[in-house]
């Protein structure tokens, strides 16, 4: 049996990949950092707590990442594992340097010091192209990060491509742009919003207070682009693959979709809040995933009115349990 190794996979995309990856017969294990409170519920959502094996370990720490890696004797590693929070790179720019940049050589290190034929997935950004320098993003596009998370995931995104270069790895580097679904973290702006329209409905909240709604994101469903990210290993050579939808919509967009979902107006609802701005904004993204659907036969399957419209209903269902 295949064994895989996930890092953060008690996070979105963590659960969905290990549920994908349990349907094709994997053993799944998970490097979970310690916290003094469990984060299981995400794999509870997709029912599968009891399926995977959960490793202790820290990104930082790369001792432990050897120890997972000789215990789990994998076959992929998937590391998806990162301070993913945009805003919060502002915050705590070193940890996130440190996690997401430096944890990225952390593990090409734990691969190189045990065994050299694992197979590699580096879970890298859009985020990277930061101020756009062309209207439609691929993988040719240079990258002009704008947040101490993007230049960290730019550091792990040139360490894959020279350990590939130097060891002759299997490393791949997945260029996703914004994927969302119902367990999206609440920081997030679909989730707040789609958690905030539940509130609203339910009455029990009566504002969403957001900042830049002008601002472009492509989004997609994380379970559909976490096929993407296992296509890329079963590939006779590796590459770095776009995944995107190539639609792009605004935050005032997204907001429109899911008021209506429940027959709310959201600009009855909407306070802009500077709080809530960033020091240097991403104004717009849009991905081209031509080459992921050349080479992967990749496509997303899932619309944003669909992706929207099944968080607003997630949580909905969430929220009148409390
Ligand atoms: P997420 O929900 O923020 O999950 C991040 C995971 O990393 C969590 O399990 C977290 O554990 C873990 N983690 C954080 N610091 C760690 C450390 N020092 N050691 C070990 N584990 C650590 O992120 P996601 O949305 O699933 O995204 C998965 C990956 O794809 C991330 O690398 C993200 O940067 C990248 N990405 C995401 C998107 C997107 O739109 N979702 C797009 C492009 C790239 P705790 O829960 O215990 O903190
Ligand atoms: O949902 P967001 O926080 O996601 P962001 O910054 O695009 O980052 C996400 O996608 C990246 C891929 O491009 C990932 F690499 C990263 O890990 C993460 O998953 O913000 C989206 C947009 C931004 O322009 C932000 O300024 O929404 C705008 N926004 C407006 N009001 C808000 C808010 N974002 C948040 N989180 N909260 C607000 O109140």
């Amino acid at each position: 049996m295949k064994s895989a190794l996930i890092t953060g996979i008690t996070g979105q995309d963590g659960p969905y990949l290990a549920r994908l990856l349990l349907d094709k017969g994997y053993k799944v294990y998970g490097l979970v950092a310690r916290r003094s409170t469990p984060n299981n519920w995400r794999l509870k959502f997709l029912g599968i707590e009891n399926k995977v094996e959960l490793i202790e370990g820290d990104l930082t720490d790369l001792a432990s990442i050897i120890r997972a890696i000789k215990k789990s004797n994998p076959a992929e590693v998937y590391n998806l594992g990162a301070q993913s929070f945009v805003a919060t790179s502002w915050e705590q720019p070193i940890l996130t340097a440190q996690s997401t940049g430096v944890g990225v050589l952390n593990v090409l290190e734990a691969i190189r010091l045990t065994d050299l034929s694992i197979r590699f997935y580096q879970a890298l950004t859009s985020e990277m192209f930061g101020l756009i320098q062309e209207s439609i993003q691929s993988e040719k596009t240079p990258f002009y990060p704008r947040s101490p998370y993007g230049v960290s995931k730019l550091f792990g995104h040139w360490m894959t491509i020279n350990y590939r270069e130097s060891f002759s790895m299997f490393a791949c580097s997945g260029i996703l742009f914004n994927h969302e679904s119902p367990i999206r973290g609440i920081e997030f702006v679909t989730r707040k919003v789609t958690d905030a329209v539940a509130r609203i409905k339910l009455g029990k909240q009566n504002e969403l207070r957001l900042g830049n709604i002008d601002a472009k994101r492509d989004w997609g469903f994380a379970g559909d682009y976490v096929e993407a990210m296992w296509l890329m290993l079963q590939q006779s050579e590796p590459d770095d693959y776009v995944v995107a939808t190539g639609r792009t919509a605004t935050v005032r967009d997204m907001c429109q979709i899911a008021f209506e979902h429940v027959s709310l107006n959201y600009e009855e609802y909407l306070v802009i809040d500077e709080k809530f701005y960033r020091p240097t904004e991403v104004e717009v993204l849009l991905g081209n995933p031509a080459k992921a659907k050349e080479k992967l036969g990749w496509v997303p399957k899932t619309s944003l009115e669909e992706l929207i419209k099944s968080m607003v209903d997630a949580d909905l269902a969430r929220v009148k349990k409390e």
